[in-house]
């Protein structure tokens, strides 16, 4: 069968995402045919706001922090990019496991965001203005993502977070602005309950 061309060559991405969650490995976060990405401890330098617990934490082991599997059916205007979110339970500190977190290249680039499993929160950051919200992400949720917006995705939960991220093909990712200014905020547990507080100085 030829799937992907005739009249029906405009369903590929919608066959694609259903393809993609048909064959999503829960226990690896892994979909087949897609590039899968993985950020361990180390690779989220300067993010969390507690130092020494992160030095701490990464003495003893540089466990798996989060992966995405990226889906890229076309690259042209007009298409979508999407990736399937895995971040795995656990703190540094009080701070919750999370993602380096970006802002689109393209700076007016919004996403739609859809949760699958487990709890867990995106943290926004409008680049204007600097105003911070943050927004919880759980399965069948879905959470829009404006343009000029940093966004961070975190694990509140005890289970891994699983989500569906869907952006331009020409958004493109900026980490350098977050790993140069970091967010103005964190989430930490507070009596078993997430907290958006100001990033500490003094720790940061
Ligand atoms: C998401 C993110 C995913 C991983 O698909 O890429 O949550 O976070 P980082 O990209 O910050 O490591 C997305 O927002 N794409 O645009
Ligand atoms: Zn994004």
């Amino acid at each position: 069968m030829r799937h992907h061309e005739g009249p029906g060559a405009h369903l590929k991405p919608m066959l694609d995402l259903a393809n993609l969650l048909s064959t999503y490995n829960s226990d690896t976060g892994e979909v087949s045919s897609a590039r899968l990405q993985e950020r361990h401890l180390s690779d989220l330098r300067g993010c969390f706001a507690d130092a020494s617990a992160y030095q701490a934490a990464l003495a003893v082991k540089d466990p798996l922090i989060y992966s995405v599997a990226a889906i890229e059916p076309g690259s042209a205007a007009g298409d979508l990019h999407y990736g399937l979110g895995r971040i795995l339970p656990g703190k540094i500190g009080q701070e919750y496991f999370m993602t380096k977190g970006h802002a689109h290249a393209q700076r007016s680039a919004a996403e739609f965001y859809f949760g699958l499993a487990g709890e867990g929160l995106l943290l926004l950051e409008d680049l204007a203005t600097g105003e911070t919200r943050i927004v919880p992400l759980r399965p069948s949720h879905a959470v829009y993502v404006p343009g000029n917006t940093a966004h961070r995705t975190i694990n509140t939960g005890r289970q891994p977070l699983v989500y569906l991220g869907v952006y331009p093909a020409t958004a493109g990712h900026d980490y350098e602005l977050i790993a140069r200014k970091n967010f103005r905020h964190i989430v930490t547990e507070h009596n078993g309950q997430p907290r958006l507080l100001p990033r500490p100085n003094s720790l940061a």
